[in-house]
């Protein structure tokens, strides 16, 4: 019997295209175009290794339950995620971009009693609570930056990479609450069964990370 692939979570949009790169480094290419398939599971040029394509938010779902064996998503997203069954061996150094507190311009800075509009809730209430700050968070799936336009809320906690985003809705950054790249995780199960394989794995996209690093100098 013929073990199973080790299965690899990520999403597509940013996060992809900067992680195909360092995969295909470590001789992993998608069989087919997965701007232009559907499929949802796609091997690749390692016939030990495939890719399971879900939603960012879901990547550490999948891999705390031992649906993959490993993912690649966002500092954001793991930070947010309330499980406890994950390794992050490595930081991938792709996607950067801060998490931030931002408001309308002008507006006075975060004190007490304020309404905060966010994908991030957990990561919000911890970060006002640790600054003794009472806030009312409100969840939002996204255009986060509507909020304090409408007054559904006073600042926002959201990406930002250039600002522009920001910017275009007269919202500033007050705050950076941390900086943001795309880590590779490990079902901590799979990381004691399918040990070598894994750490083989790590090892050659440590190698292609640092390699990365230094010529994007
Ligand atoms: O769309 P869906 O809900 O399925 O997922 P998603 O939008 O979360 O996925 P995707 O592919 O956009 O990837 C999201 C992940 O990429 C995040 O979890 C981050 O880890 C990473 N990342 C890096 C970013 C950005 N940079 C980023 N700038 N994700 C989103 N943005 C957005 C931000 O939310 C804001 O709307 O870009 C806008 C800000 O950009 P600037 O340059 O205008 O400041
Ligand atoms: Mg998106």
């Amino acid at each position: 019997m013929s073990e199973r692939k080790l299965l690899i979570a990520m999403a597509k949009g940013r996060i992809m295209e900067d992680a195909l790169p360092l995969l295909a480094q470590a001789g992993i290419t998608p069989a087919e175009d997965l701007k232009k398939s559907r499929k949802l599971i796609v091997d690749t040029s390692d016939p030990g290794v495939g890719l399971v394509i879900i939603r960012a938010s879901d990547v550490p779902t999948y891999v705390g339950y031992g649906a993959a064996d490993l993912g690649i998503t966002g500092k954001d997203v793991l930070m947010e995620y309330a499980g406890n069954d994950l390794y992050e061996p490595l930081d991938l150094g792709i996607a950067r971009c801060r998490l931030a507190v931002a408001g309308p311009v002008g507006a006075a800075p975060a004190t007490d009693r304020l309404r905060v509009a966010t994908k991030y809730p957990n990561i919000t209430r911890r970060y006002f609570a640790a600054r003794g700050i009472q806030a009312e968070v409100i969840k939002l799936y996204g255009s986060m930056e509507l909020a304090p336009l409408v007054g559904l809320a006073d600042k926002i906690v959201d990406l930002v990479d250039t600002g522009n985003t920001l910017k275009a809705n007269g919202l500033v950054a007050e705050e950076t609450i941390c900086d943001i790249s795309s880590r590779l995780i490990v079902n901590k199960a799979a990381m004691k069964i399918r040990h070598a394989r894994i750490q083989h794995l790590i090892e050659v996209l440590r190698t292609a990370v640092a390699g990365a690093g230094s010529s994007a100098a």
